[in-house]
């Protein structure tokens, strides 16, 4: 039952679509989506960068133990994810995608293959300082069947290619979005994710 005082008090002013912590009722879809890609190559820093909610992150202190096996192309790293990364974010206030960020390292395939479950497509952020540091990721991508879209996030000193050479030495197929991004400018990184919807939308239409 709605109490007086609530039912007299005025209409909330309508909030811009995924503007905040709630879905709207604009929203008609939602997709799975997981965010991959090598060591220290920005997935915790993307999902934290699109998400309207609070993203959730499992960030852990990288220890001497890992250092010989734990290598990032810029160094001074010092925390990983060692679960997942979890953030929200609603395209045109119709489509929601749920995020979900994989650990960098090889041996937490285990817990990518849980992670993928459900999943539409992923999002494959390279860094073109050390480009066979993503041939991991990429073949599990391969692996599970995954749909997905590159995204190179650029660093400072990153070698610049184009599309076609990074095609070629990251060996994909002829239809795989390639993309720049800076994974902490909001902009760039929703127009990374908006090519792999499209992407997804093309992959899904061919096979109908
Ligand atoms: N210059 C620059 N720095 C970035 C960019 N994206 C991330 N960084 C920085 O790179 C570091 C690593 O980013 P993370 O987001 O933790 O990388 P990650 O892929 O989640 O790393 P793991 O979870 O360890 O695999 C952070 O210090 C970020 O601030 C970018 O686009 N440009
Ligand atoms: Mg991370």
């Amino acid at each position: 039952m709605v109490s007086k005082a609530a039912s007299d008090a005025p209409a909330p002013a309508p909030r811009p679509a995924g503007s905040g912590k709630y879905l709207t009722s604009s929203v008609a879809g939602a997709a799975k989506i997981l965010v991959v890609g090598p060591l220290g190559v920005g997935k915790t820093t993307l999902i934290g960068t699109v998400s309207e909610i609070k993203p959730l992150s499992t960030e852990a202190v990288m220890t001497q133990a890992g250092a010989r096996v734990d290598t990032v192309a810029a160094g001074g790293k010092t925390t990983t994810t060692v679960a997942l990364d979890f953030g929200r974010m609603t395209i045109d206030g119709e489509l929601v995608l749920y995020l979900f960020g994989t650990p960098g390292q090889q041996r937490f395939l285990p817990a990518w293959r849980d992670l993928a479950k459900g999943a539409l497509g992923a999002l494959a952020l390279v860094d073109t300082r050390d480009l066979e540091a993503s041939f991991d990721a990429l073949g599990n991508l391969e692996e599970l069947g995954l749909p997905f879209a590159v995204a190179v996030n650029i660093f400072p000193g990153s070698p610049q290619h184009t599309a076609d050479d990074l095609r070629t030495a990251l060996d994909l197929l002829p239809g795989t979005p390639v993309v720049t991004c800076d994974a902490r400018d909001p902009a760039s990184s929703v127009r990374a994710l908006i090519a792999l919807v499209q992407h997804l939308i093309h992959v899904a239409t061919e096979t109908s």
